[in-house]
């Protein structure tokens, strides 16, 4: 086995692990990252795209939000739609705005930045596996191109997310995990045509959710809600257009333009948050930690929200002279608290705008709570500054 020793050993390029990389790199503290795709897979992979300000401000700080701010487009509110009524959420009611730019390109941006600077990211890793992690002196062993490697560090960031192998490498007694999954997921595509909508707009009908986004002014992500047993390979991009115009209100279906499909992907929706987030010197990080129904647009926010947070507790330890551990202390619970907020309002968002079941009771639930939410600015204001993230 050939052995090699770092500071912090990074399981996972995706934004939380690359984010997580780009900060320690900036402040030079010796970090390698290892990643079981190849960087061509890594970014071929079409995710989210909604960024709140604090998220904006990461990006920014760790020298990679050039493309962001030129080519992003910034989300003063979106749409909630049900029947033919409509409620537009502004979020200067609760001081703040977000960025529509697309994870595939932050991803690309942060592994631009990464080359730049020469940071080490190994590639199509197999059998990556983290060790005594409870110790002073942890290591993670792993294979590449049929050889053995051993890295000795002093922490490990496990940024692997669902189905990563840091919390699952964590002994059953010592990591609880809460689970929600609901019974339908989003059958989504991505396609060269002008959004449908100015504003991103969750419609509620009565079959199913759906859902109009953009990437930019050309490229829009449309989804809808399917049974989570839908057999996803009976749908090509004529079947999804039809369904989705038919659930559109007729305001938006007589102005959708479709055209030939880029992507289409089926993402099951549910709610997983393993606690604690920290297991001696091994931090867990986005994904990893939590997963969110992508319906309040928060997954890829908390991700970059705990790698900051990590970068902190990190820097602390190393620059802030006599390793310092109370921020690394306080990661999990800090985290935690933020984190559990965030999966609150995805599953509620969740909610109110799919359809939950065949009883009718439910649904007229949803047409009263959506009803309050158009003539009260104080609920207006509640979900624009959960959409917009909390402090
Ligand atoms: P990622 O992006 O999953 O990256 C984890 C990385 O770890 C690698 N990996 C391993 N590497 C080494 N050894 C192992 N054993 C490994 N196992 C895994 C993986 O290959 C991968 O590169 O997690 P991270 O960095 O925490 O980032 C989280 C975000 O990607 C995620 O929260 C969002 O994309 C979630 N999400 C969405 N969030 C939103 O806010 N809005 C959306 O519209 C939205 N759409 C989505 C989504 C997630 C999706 N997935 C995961 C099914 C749509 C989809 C399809």
């Amino acid at each position: 086995m050939e052995s090699s020793r770092t500071k912090v050993v990074i399981i996972g390029a995706g934004p939380a692990g690359l984010l997580l990389g780009q900060l320690l790199q900036k402040c030079g503290i010796d970090h390698v990252i290892l990643e079981l795709r190849s960087a061509e897979y890594v970014l071929s992979r079409v995710r989210a795209g909604v960024l709140e300000q604090p998220t904006m401000a990461a990006l920014r700080e760790a020298g990679v939000a050039t493309r962001m701010d030129r080519e992003g487009l910034p989300m003063t509110g979106f749409d909630l739609m049900w029947e033919d009524r409509r409620a537009h959420i502004n979020f200067s009611l609760a001081g703040k705005c977000v960025m529509v730019y697309g994870q595939t390109r932050i991803t690309e941006d942060l592994m631009q930045a990464r080359q730049a600077t020469g940071g080490i990211t190994h590639y199509e890793t197999t059998n990556v596996q983290p060790h005594d992690f409870d110790t002073e002196q942890p290591w993670v062993s792993y294979e590449k191109d049929g050889r053995q490697f051993r890295i000795d560090c002093d922490f490990i960031a496990g940024c692997d997310g669902h189905h990563g192998v840091s919390h699952k490498s964590v002994p059953k007694d010592r990591i609880k995990t809460y689970d929600f999954a609901f019974p339908f997921g989003w059958l989504a595509i991505l396609a060269d045509v002008p959004p449908v909508s100015e504003q991103v707009a969750w419609i509620n009908h009565p079959d199913g959710f759906v859902m109009c986004s953009l990437r930019s002014k050309t490229r829009s992500r449309y989804y809808f809600q399917v049974p989570v047993d839908e057999d996803i390979k009976a749908w090509d991009a004529d079947r999804f257009w039809g369904e989705y115009r038919r659930r559109l209100p007729t305001s938006l279906a007589e102005r959708l333009v479709t055209g030939p499909a880029l992507e289409m992907s089926f993402t099951p929706l549910r709610s997983t948050v393993n606690t604690p987030m920290r297991f001696g010197r091994m931090f867990l990080a986005g994904d990893a930690a939590h997963i969110v129904p992508p319906t309040g647009a928060k997954g890829l926010n908390m991700a970059i929200a705990d790698a900051r947070r990590l970068f902190e507790g990190l820097k602390q330890f190393y620059h802030g002279g006599g390793g310092h551990m109370e921020q690394l202390d306080s990661y999990s619970d800090d985290a935690l608290a933020r984190v559990w907020k965030a999966v609150r309002f995805s599953w509620w968002m969740t909610n109110l705008s799919h359809r939950l079941s065949d009883n009718p009771f439910n649904r007229q639930m949803q047409l009263a709570e959506l009803e309050y939410i158009s003539g009260s600015v104080a609920a207006q204001t509640t979900i624009a500054e959960n959409f917009c993230g909390l402090d």
